[in-house]
């Protein structure tokens, strides 16, 4: 028999949106923890098997942002640069959904493949709240799967609607465009952050972002690039 193909998935989400949940439905026994590489920030990594694909299945640490300044972020970051995964399942909370979406936005601005996972559906049913998941498809340009991750027969569904989504080509999400003064920002920054992005194996735009968002992320790779503090013109 053929052996499987390795496919290696990240489950990226806010802090108690359900991952760990998800992550157990999925690989059941089969995982073992270690440690990000140089932080006390646990890692889990587990297996699965979907379709002629193993998966392993990467536990992220829980952030409600990726700006890399603290451990559990920078461990997160690193790992997503690194691109071992090739696909990311960004769980967000039914319950809470604005709040979640600024790290999905981030996620996609790193155009790496994605889905979303639109989990606590059932506690959000209770409560009446209403989702418009295809105009959250259509914004991100990925799918958005509704799940419950201590359901049963809400796993069984999501592992058959990923099985979809691994039978086509990988779901790379939409370059977001931001409002005007931040595009401008951008555009200023691109040459100059460009030798991080080299560093960082990773595009201009994303390094801009990240450095708008918070100028201390990965100080240590500006600083290793020979890139320093950029003064952005002041916008009439
Ligand atoms: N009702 C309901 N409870 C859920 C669902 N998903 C997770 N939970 C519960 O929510 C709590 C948090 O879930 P976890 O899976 O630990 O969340 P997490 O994202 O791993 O949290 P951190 O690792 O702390 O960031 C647990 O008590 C879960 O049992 C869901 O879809 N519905
Ligand atoms: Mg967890």
């Amino acid at each position: 028999m053929a052996a499987r193909k390795l496919l290696t998935i990240a489950i990226a989400g806010n802090p108690n949106c359900g991952k760990t949940a998800l992550f157990n439905a999925l690989t059941g026994a089969r995982q073992h923890v270690g440690n990000w590489p140089g932080v006390t920030v646990e890692k889990k990594e587990g297996y699965f098997e979907l379709g002629d694909r193993q998966i392993r299945l990467v536990d992220l640490p829980g952030t409600y942002a990726l700006f890399a300044n603290a451990e559990d972020e920078r461990a997160a970051v690193d790992y997503l640069l690194s691109r071992e995964a090739s696909l990311i399942i960004n769980i967000v909370d039914a319950t809470n959904l604005e709040r979640n979406l600024f790290l999905t936005s981030q996620l996609a601005d790193m155009k790496i493949p994605m889905v979303i996972a639109v989990n606590m559906m059932d506690i959000a049913e209770n409560r009446g709240i209403q989702l418009d998941l295809d105009e959250l498809s259509d914004f991100y340009g990925v799918p958005c799967i509704p799940l419950s991750a201590v359901s049963e027969k809400s796993v069984t569904n999501f592992i058959s609607q990923m099985g979809h989504v691994l039978a086509s080509p990988m779901p790379l999400p939409k370059q977001i465009a931001y409002a005007d003064k931040v595009e401008e920002a951008v555009k200023v920054l691109e040459p100059k952050v460009a030798p991080v992005a080299k560093l960082l194996a990773t595009d201009a735009r994303w390094v801009s972002l990240m450095y708008l968002g918070n100028e201390k992320s990965y100080a240590d790779k500006f600083a290793e690039a020979g890139v320093m503090r950029i003064s952005l013109p002041k916008r009439a």
